[in-house]
């Protein structure tokens, strides 16, 4: 159709036809995708140190939360597990991967884990593990008994890390009002609830004991 026209013409038709096509569908991705909000807020502790590897997290959202299909991957390294602490969505492979000389032999003593024990197995080498059920599964090594990590089971992907500073933001989160929970390897914070819109980000304010 193109084949009379200076090729100026020819690329300007074209890219006007691209931005049609990528406006048709951003107006259709903003028609049906919720308004998503941020709950910002910050920790306090006796001594920073013990902000360490908390995470904030939303309890749970309305939405049906697909789980993502890459697997997440926890290393064995240096005899520590890394990362430490691991938050994921409900249905998400970890791939629990050795980089080390020696061998380890990871499992869990609970039963968010099924109780599983991944066995034994070479360096570079990895195995997977799928978690289907909500809660805090610890991880240890048989072989290395300091060795302990902690994956988090969380129903949906509005979680954060928290600062060395205290503070933490939650983004993505649907209009609502929410329970936002609190987890620490050591001490606990009481759960706070939360109500945000698009213009309204929440803050709240946790203290670990
Ligand atoms: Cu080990």
């Amino acid at each position: 159709m193109f084949r009379d026209k200076p090729i100026f013409i020819k690329t300007f038709s074209a890219l006007l036809l691209a931005a049609s096509v990528a406006m048709s569908h951003l107006s259709q991705a903003c028609a049906e995708s919720p308004v998503l909000c941020m709950i910002q807020g910050n920790v306090t502790a006796k001594k920073p140190k013990y902000l360490q590897n908390t995470i904030v997290y939303v309890e749970s959202v309305p939405n049906t939360v697909e789980p993502p299909k890459e697997h997440v991957v926890m290393d064995q390294k240096n005899m520590t597990f890394v990362p430490h602490v691991l938050p994921v969505i409900k249905g998400t492979t970890v791939d629990f991967l050795n980089s080390d000389m020696v061998q380890h032999n990871i499992y869990s003593p609970d039963a968010v884990a099924d109780n599983v024990n991944l066995g034994t197995w070479l360096q570079g080498e990895f195995r997977p593990f799928t978690f289907n059920k909500l809660g805090v599964a610890t991880l240890r090594c048989n072989v290395h008994v300091d060795m302990e990590a902690y994956v988090l089971v969380l129903q949906n992907p509005c979680f954060a890390k928290v600062n060395n500073d205290g503070s933490f933001s939650i983004s993505n989160v649907p209009e609502g009002t929410y329970i936002v929970k609190l987890w620490n390897e050591r001490y606990k914070a009481e759960d706070q609830k939360a109500t945000v819109s698009a213009n309204h980000p929440a803050s709240v304010a946790f203290c670990l004991k």
